[in-house]
């Protein structure tokens, strides 16, 4: 493991203008109502809980920055950029106190951040992005301008310094592709299939999860990132998405036809065996979306199950 103690924080990262669908701010505050940190604590964690961002100052920008910070066809690229770096700088923190870093979305533009806080402190960490989406798409090429489908366009600097917003500048954009691997994709845009095939990213659909089972399919994302053994840092980006929305039903675009319950806890049960996790993000659960009170519970729950079985829950 890369924390000397079983110290974590848990950064709440409640911002929805990565994309067009209120309530996904509300995923911090469920999540931690539904007993998230007094289950870590019982797994042995020391937390913290760190609350960079005011929920209700931002959902209030968010409509501001509504129709008048654009680039291009990208909406709010100002406040994804402003928002992310707080969160990176969250995550730096964090880790600089040897904090295990645990953030929950909030929309997954958030990983701007995250990601690239993990890739300061561990420059040959690996990846994985679990997702129903590949969120790669460049600010040429997105058909929806929502940016949490771009987060990783970002991370790897495909935009190029003179199409970045101004806003999103800091981010080093410094992830090579080798470093990626997917896990869980069954709706990517073809300009996005384009840009994954010609950088060569790994990135194992629900085909290959069928074709191959979750196991094997980790072990191969794992040899991916870190080849000769899979052996090395690793950061998880969670997209509830990437889960069956007859288990997660609550989230801004589900996509059915995804992995089951079961597969999407043994992911991280799988990589908190390795005892090489150096990051998680839960993103996405937006409790707006639900169609009743049961549909709520089964998200966040699912949410929080995540969260739990990456940190030790079911390693005996
Ligand atoms: N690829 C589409 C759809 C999408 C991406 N991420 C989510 N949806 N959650 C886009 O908007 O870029
Ligand atoms: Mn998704
Ligand atoms: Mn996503």
């Amino acid at each position: 493991t890369y924390f000397k103690e079983q110290k974590l924080s848990i950064i709440c990262a409640p911002f929805c203008g990565g994309q067009g669908k209120p309530g996904v701010e509300k995923g911090p505050r469920y999540m931690l109502k539904n007993g998230l940190e007094t289950d870590l604590k019982e797994l042995g964690w020391t937390t913290k809980i760190d609350e960079p961002l005011d929920e209700k100052e931002l959902l209030e920008k968010t409509k501001i920055h509504d129709g008048i910070d654009f680039y291009k066809n990208a909406k709010r690229p100002s406040l994804v950029g402003e928002t992310s770096q707080k969160i990176y700088q969250s995550v730096k923190d964090a880790l600089a106190e040897d904090r295990f870093p645990l953030t929950l979305g909030g929309d997954h533009s958030i990983a701007i951040g995250t990601v690239s806080a993990v890739i300061d402190k561990f420059p040959d960490v690996g990846l994985l992005w679990i997702d129903a989406h590949a969120d790669i798409n460049t600010l040429e090429s997105t058909d929806s301008g929502n940016l949490h489908g771009c987060p990783v366009s970002f991370l790897m600097g495909l935009n190029g310094p003179e199409n970045t917003p101004d806003a999103l500048k800091w981010c080093p954009g410094s992830l090579k592709p080798s470093k990626i691997a997917y896990i869980g994709l069954r709706d990517v845009d073809a300009a996005e299939k384009k840009i994954i095939k010609d950088m060569g990213i790994s990135a194992f659909s629900m085909y290959h999860v069928d074709k191959y089972g979750i196991n094997k399919v980790i072990e191969m994302a794992l040899e991916a990132i870190h080849p000769g053994g899979g052996n090395g840092p690793v950061m998880c980006s969670y997209d509830v998405d990437a889960v069956d929305p007859l288990f997660v039903p609550a989230t801004g675009t589900p996509v059915r036809g995804g992995l089951t319950l079961r597969e999407s806890l043994f992911l991280v049960e799988r990589l908190a065996e390795t005892g090489n996790l150096v990051g998680l993000d839960i993103v996405e659960c937006n409790p707006n979306l639900a169609v009743d009170d049961i549909h709520v519970a089964n998200t966040i729950s699912a949410g929080c199950a995540i969260a739990r079985c990456a940190l030790g829950e079911t390693l005996l």
